[in-house]
């Protein structure tokens, strides 16, 4: 049996709990919090969640920990069959993560935690979303899923994604940077949501987020 650790307020932890979902997969959830403690980092290397623990021993990094699920249960895959649908459903979810969410989280200190962050750093990480989401429109397709017409991994990335990064936009700048970028988004949000697994996600999220964050 397959044990995630990490906690709910985590958009790569919920990444990895909602794949597990969806592929129903059995597994068990263990709340661990980031820290550089000895007796975490034994179980994740950089003390980062999530992680999970399996039979064969730990694995961290969710995109990893995505395409191990894959690999050995290919049931219910999250992936399209074609070799290059594929290739391009795993391009969105990379700019998805490197080319907006990482400069969306050099925000997060001050959108969820109470802390500051300076002026100089807010311009420079909106030059980058600007570029990362622009790029990002010309790729997801929406019609209605962000890779095509099947419901892939790149939309339970997006969809956790998205969600971080609009609500931080809107505490720091006062607009929503991703619906400006993406007008489709609105309704592609509500679809993703009709989901059941997605909505299990998105609650547990809630409870979360009203024990854990200054929001
Ligand atoms: N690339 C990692 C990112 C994981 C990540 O940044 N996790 C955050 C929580 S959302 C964390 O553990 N932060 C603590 C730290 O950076 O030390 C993944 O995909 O798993």
């Amino acid at each position: 049996m397959i044990n995630l650790c990490g906690f709910a307020v985590s958009n790569y932890y919920n990444k990895t709990k909602l794949v597990l979902l969806e592929k129903g997969i059995a597994f068990t959830e263990e709340q661990v919090f980031p820290s550089q403690e000895e007796k975490l980092l034994e179980r994740s290397p950089l003390g980062k969640i999530p992680f999970i623990e399996t039979e064969h021993g730990g694995l961290s990094e969710s995109q990893v920990i995505l395409e191990y699920l894959e690999d050995v249960y290919p049931e219910n895959s999250l992936y399209p069959a074609d070799n290059f649908e594929r290739a391009k459903c795993r391009e969105l979810i990379q700019h998805l993560e490197l080319n907006v969410e990482l400069h969306a989280r050099r925000l997060y200190k001050e959108a969820f935690f109470g802390g500051v962050v300076s002026e100089e750093i807010k311009i420079e990480v909106k030059e980058r979303l600007d570029i990362g989401l622009k790029g990002l429109a010309r790729l997801a397709k929406f019609k209605p899923y962000i890779a095509g017409d099947t419901y892939t991994a790149a939309d339970c990335v997006a969809w956790l994604h998205f969600f971080m990064v609009s609500m931080t936009s809107q505490k720091i700048y006062g607009t929503d940077i991703v619906v400006a970028h993406l007008p489709a988004v609105t309704t592609y949000m509500q679809l993703i949501e009709t989901r059941p697994h997605v909505q299990k996600v998105a609650a547990d999220r809630a409870v979360a987020m009203a024990s854990f964050l200054k929001i």
